[in-house]
């Protein structure tokens, strides 16, 4: 059997944010447990799979970075559209980094509509002991609930809550998917009940329509 045919769940997860606050970082952290102090200029839109194991069930992520258009607000909805999931990454260190996530997470309600799963993540907490910045959460954690979405605390540097994110950001896709099966289960059963109802009225009709033919034949 192939690796595809094997994962119950295959999603596609963008990841968004302001240039430098960690996205290529917390990619290659969650995919190959990497970190390059550098900025790591990706020359394409870089793409990266990863299965991972969740109550007996197997999810592909197919996770999107970019590569580096944010800077110059080129990103458009051809790399987010038909995504199933959004990440969406600031620096813990700069305010204007989270209000970055606003914008994203209003133009991502518009054009891909409620079902994306937006999860926040306020990156490199690792700043906060070694620079002794002082942070408080309060505000952005009040702004994700306001908007529906989770908001994780991460360091990609020391390898923090990465998987965690991952891993919510999975569960509530999985949930999406499975509500949505359902619901066109059940769509197709009253489908077929409404086909086998139209069947049976037309047969009736055909009776009908058959009786004076009969008549007229026997007329004759
Ligand atoms: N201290 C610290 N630096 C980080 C962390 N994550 C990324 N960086 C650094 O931030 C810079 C930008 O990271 P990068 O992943 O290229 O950001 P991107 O432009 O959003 O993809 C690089 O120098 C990284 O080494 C982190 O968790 N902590
Ligand atoms: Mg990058």
């Amino acid at each position: 059997m192939s690796t595809e045919a094997s994962s119950n769940y295959i999603f596609k997860v963008v990841l968004l944010g302001e240039g430098k606050v960690g996205k290529s970082s917390i990619l290659l952290r969650f995919v190959h447990d990497q970190f390059n102090k550098n900025h790591l200029s990706t020359v394409q839109a870089s793409f990266m799979n990863k299965k991972i194991n969740f109550d007996n069930k197997r999810v592909n992520l197919n996770i999107w970075d970019t590569a580096g258009q944010e800077i110059f607000h080129a990103l458009g909805p051809i790399y987010y559209r038909n995504s199933h999931g959004a990440i969406l990454v600031y620096d813990i260190s700069s305010e204007d980094s989270f209000d970055k996530i606003k914008v994203w997470i209003k133009e991502l309600k518009k054009i891909v509509g409620n079902d994306i799963v937006c999860v926040i993540v306020g990156n490199k907490t690792d700043l906060i002991k070694d620079q002794k910045l002082s942070y408080d959460p309060e505000p952005h954690l009040s702004y994700a609930k306001s908007v529906g979405a989770m908001h994780f605390l991460t360091s990609a540097k020391l390898n923090e809550n990465i998987d965690e994110a991952f891993l919510e950001i999975s569960k509530s896709m999985m949930k999406i998917h499975d509500e949505k099966q359902l619901a066109n289960a059940s769509l197709n059963r009253t489908g077929s009940m409404r086909r086998q109802l139209r069947v049976e009225e037309s047969t009736e009709a055909e009776e009908m329509t058959e009786a004076p033919t009969t008549s007229r034949c026997c007329g004759r």
